[in-house]
């Protein structure tokens, strides 16, 4: 069985969606394994998001993630990485397939619901920001 990372960002939890997404990953076949809140440091959102640092949007998305309380849900299923990428939808939510969850929560290509890992080894380093 495979673990992956789904963390619902700020929009989300600011719009009292966090039991709606959770509703639409159990129903996709996905179990909850841990859950955590969290509020990010700035030096620890520079961490989670080191790929992207010195893209022209790094600065706004690290001020984005660090405005608010964050959700990190654990997830396990098998196929569990590429399952929830394909239930979450693409980084933009205006070309997100309709039912996805940033098709269905998503405000902005910055504002866009959620996050989910993207390969099996950034899962278990995304996984250590929430769970130890
Ligand atoms: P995904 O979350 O779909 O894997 P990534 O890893 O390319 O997308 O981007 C990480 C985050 O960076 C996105 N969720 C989004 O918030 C932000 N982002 C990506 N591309 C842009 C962009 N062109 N303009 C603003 N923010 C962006």
């Amino acid at each position: 069985m495979e673990r992956t990372l789904l963390m619902i960002k700020p929009d989300a939890v600011e719009k009292n969606a966090i039991g709606r997404i959770i509703s639409m990953v159990e129903e996709n076949g996905f179990r909850v394994v841990g859950l955590q809140s969290k509020h990010f440091s700035r030096e620890e959102a520079e961490r989670f998001y080191e790929v992207h640092r010195g893209k022209p949007f790094f600065n706004s998305l690290v001020d984005y993630i660090t405005s608010g309380m964050v959700v990190g849900v654990m997830l396990e299923r098998e196929d569990a990485v590429r399952k929830l990428r394909e239930l979450v939808g693409a980084t933009d939510p205006r070309e997100a397939r309709l039912g996805t969850i940033r098709a269905v929560f998503g405000e902005s290509i910055e504002r866009n619901a959620v996050h989910a890992s993207d390969s099996p080894e950034n899962a278990l380093r995304e996984l250590s920001f929430f769970f130890r």
